[in-house]
């Protein structure tokens, strides 16, 4: 239960040029329109809407290798830090409305200047740890993590627009939950750096409630930290996260994508939230679209304290006749 003190900052970053599909960049104003603000003002909290940042794109920004808009995801990146930097500092939980998953860079590098010893919680159908030499696509949004790890520091080429950053994250700080399609070249990364991972079919195995106690585990047993929870939409179901870029069969079903959101919550730990990758202009129906951003408004709720047995709020004791 959120006391009344606590108050949660929403940032909006309409940014699209990690990857090739245009559209996800209205993300923000589509999880807006679905309700979150009254949402979370329902749920006690102090919210700060601190509206959407506005990214330049840059008209000079040749390809890296195959990898396009090096230098406007760079900068990109480098604004959104000092936002989520700022508005971290300011005590505020943040939660951070994509756009593309390249914005991951950006928010989790800015969280980590005020939280150097965060942790990272991704959820995904994807790993997103690609590195240029790896990447199939060359879309810097399957390539974030690996701008965060120190462990790849000697494995990754000097990037046009991300000179402003270094690597700050070590492999044992992270955990991936959701993932299904994870490319060879990231499978290799991933055993190699010895990365905390549930698949889906971990998730089969397991049961979801079993992967967050590892998880929860693996993280904070050692110590309590702040938790950087980066959560693609695309980690849920098709049927249930239609609109976005890149589906993939098989994904989170609605109970195990909020018992997620839950156990993070119930640690009191939650400091940074990113949801990414709603692209309002890729439902096939309007039905589809409102869906998604709804989910949206949903996982980011339950993140912040909602809770499916009833929220305490507006009842503290059992109301009585006069
Ligand atoms: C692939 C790549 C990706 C999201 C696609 C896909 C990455 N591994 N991430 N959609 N959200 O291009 O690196
Ligand atoms: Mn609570
Ligand atoms: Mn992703
Ligand atoms: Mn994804």
């Amino acid at each position: 239960q959120p006391s009344r003190s606590q108050s949660v900052a929403i940032l909006g970053a309409p940014f699209s040029k990690g990857q090739k599909r245009r559209g996800v960049e209205h993300g923000p104003k589509a999880i807006r329109d679905a309700g979150l603000v009254e949402k979370l003002s329902n749920l006690d909290y102090a919210v700060h809407d601190f509206g959407d940042l506005t990214f330049k794109h840059l008209e000079k920004d040749e390809h890296f290798m195959h990898v396009p808009f090096p230098r406007t995801v760079g900068r990109a990146n480098q604004l959104l830090s000092g936002a989520v930097s700022g508005a971290v500092g300011a005590g505020h939980t943040c939660i951070m409305l994509g756009g593309d998953h390249s914005l991951a860079i950006g928010s989790v590098e800015g969280h980590a200047q005020q939280c150097p010893d965060l942790c990272l919680i991704w959820v995904d159908a994807h790993a997103d740890i690609n590195t240029p030499l790896t990447s199939p696509s060359g879309n810097l949004h399957g390539q974030s993590v690996a701008f965060l790890l120190k462990d790849l520091q000697n494995k990754m080429p000097e990037v046009p627009g991300f000179s402003w950053m270094k690597p700050f994250l070590s492999a044992r700080d992270l955990v991936y939950i959701g993932l299904r399609d994870v490319d060879p070249g990231e499978h290799i990364i991933l055993k190699t750096l010895g990365i905390q991972y549930f698949s889906m079919r971990d998730i089969d195995r397991m049961g979801i409630q079993r992967v967050m106690e590892v998880t929860l585990d693996h993280l904070l047993a050692r110590k309590q930290r702040p938790i950087h929870l980066s959560f693609d939409i695309d980690a849920f179901d098709p049927s249930l996260a239609p609109a976005t870029g890149t589906p993939v069969n098989g994904g989170l079903t609605y109970r195990e994508g909020i018992y997620v959101t839950e156990e993070i919550h119930n640690t009191g730990l939650l400091s940074v939230m990113d949801v990414v990758e709603v692209n309002p202009t890729l439902g096939a129906t309007p039905e589809a679209v409102e869906a998604t951003t709804s989910l949206a408004v949903d996982v980011i709720a339950s993140a912040l304290g909602q809770t499916r047995e009833g929220a305490h709020v507006a009842f503290p004791k059992i109301p009585e006749p006069k």
